[in-house]
C-alpha cells in the first residue's frame, strides 16, 4: 500500500507541480510575491489531497487529463494558504513546518498574508480554467467554496481556535475536525468522482469514507504530536499540549487514540470495498 502510494506519487507529482508552477507564474506580476507563494509550494508537502483525488479518478478508472491535474493542483494551492496563515503569529505563531522557517519568518507577515491570499484567489482562477466542461467546472468550484469556506475549513479553524479556552468532548472534538482537516480531504474524494463522471457514486459509503480518512488523518497527527516522528508532519512543536488544548490523545489517551484510528481506517476501508 505504502509503496503502491509512492509511486503513484512519482508519477503523478512532477505534473501536479508543473500545472501549479505555470498557472502561478503566468499570474503573479510581483517577483516577491511569486517568490513566497513558490517558497511554501516547493518546502516539501506530502501532497496528500491532491494524491487522492487523482486517486479517486484512477480508483474509478477515469483519465487523468490536465484537467484533473488543475483541479488537484488548485487544492493543494488552497492547503498552502491555509497552513501559510496557520502558521502567523496571530494564529499558531510557528516558526518552523516540514523543518523549514515558515512563510512570515522568511518573507515578512505583510508578504505572507498576501502569498496566502493569493494562493487561494488563484486557486479558484486555476479551476475556473481548467481544461474541464463549464458544467462540471460550476459545479466544482460551488464545493471547493463550501468545503474551504466559512461552512468548511474556516469554520472549522474558528471553532478550534474558539474551543481553545475550554475542554471539549468527542463529537465537539469530532465536529471542528471534521470542517478543518476533513472537508478538502472531502472535497478531493468528491472532486475525483465528479471528473470520472461517478457523480453516482457520491453515495453515503463515499461520505461515510471520506469522513473517516479525514478524522484518522487528524487522530494520527495528534498522535504524531505526542509520540514523535517530526518527519511526517514536519510541524512539531507540542503547541497543542502547551495550550492545553483538547485532542484526540488528551480525550482518548495514547492507546484509546491509537484504537480509534484503527476503528476509523477499518469504517473507511469498509466503505470503500461496499
Ligand atoms: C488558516 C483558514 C485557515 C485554516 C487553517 C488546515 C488548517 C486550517 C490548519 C493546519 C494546522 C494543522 C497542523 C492541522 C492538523 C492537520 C493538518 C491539516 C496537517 C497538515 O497537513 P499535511 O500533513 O501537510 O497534509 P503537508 O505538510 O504534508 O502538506
Amino acid at each position: 500500500m505504502g509503496d503502491s502510494l509512492l509511486s503513484f506519487g512519482k508519477i503523478h507529482i512532477p505534473k501536479l507541480d508543473r500545472e501549479i508552477d505555470q498557472f502561478i507564474k503566468s499570474q503573479a506580476t510581483e517577483a516577491h510575491l511569486l517568490d513566497s507563494m513558490s517558497y511554501s509550494l516547493a518546502a516539501g508537502g506530502k501532497k496528500l489531497r491532491p494524491l487522492l483525488l487523482l486517486g479517486t479518478i484512477a480508483f474509478f478508472n477515469g483519465q487523468i487529463t490536465r484537467g484533473a491535474y488543475q483541479v488537484a493542483g488548485a487544492l493543494e494551492m488552497i492547503h498552502t494558504y491555509s497552513l501559510i496563515h496557520d502558521d502567523l503569529p496571530a494564529m499558531d505563531n510557528d516558526e518552523l513546518r516540514r523543518g523549514k522557517p515558515t512563510n512570515h519568518i522568511v518573507y515578512g507577515e505583510g508578504l505572507a498574508i498576501l502569498a496566502g491570499d493569493g494562493l487561494l484567489t488563484e486557486a479558484f482562477h486555476l479551476v475556473a480554467e481548467a481544461e474541464l466542461a463549464a458544467e462540471l467546472k460550476v459545479s466544482l468550484l460551488q464545493r471547493l467554496a463550501r468545503y474551504a469556506g466559512t461552512q468548511g475549513m474556516i469554520g472549522g479553524q474558528v471553532a478550534d481556535i474558539e474551543g481553545e479556552s475550554q475542554q471539549l468532548d468527542l463529537p465537539a472534538l469530532q465536529s471542528v475536525h471534521r470542517r478543518k482537516t476533513g472537508a478538502l480531504i472531502k472535497f478531493a474524494v468528491e472532486a475525483g468522482l465528479l471528473i470520472s463522471h461517478q457523480e453516482q457514486q457520491i453515495s453515503d459509503q463515499m461520505q461515510i469514507y471520506a469522513e473517516n480518512f479525514g478524522i484518522a488523518f487528524q487522530i494520527k497527527d495528534d498522535l504524531l504530536d505526542v509520540i514523535g516522528d517530526e518527519t511526517v508532519i514536519g510541524k512539531k512543536t507540542g503547541m497543542d499540549q502547551a495550550l492545553n488544548k483538547s485532542t484526540y490523545t488528551s480525550l482518548l489517551g495514547v492507546e484509546g487514540a491509537k484504537v480509534a484510528l484503527e476503528d476509523h481506517c477499518q469504517v473507511a476501508m469498509s466503505a470503500l470495498e461496499e
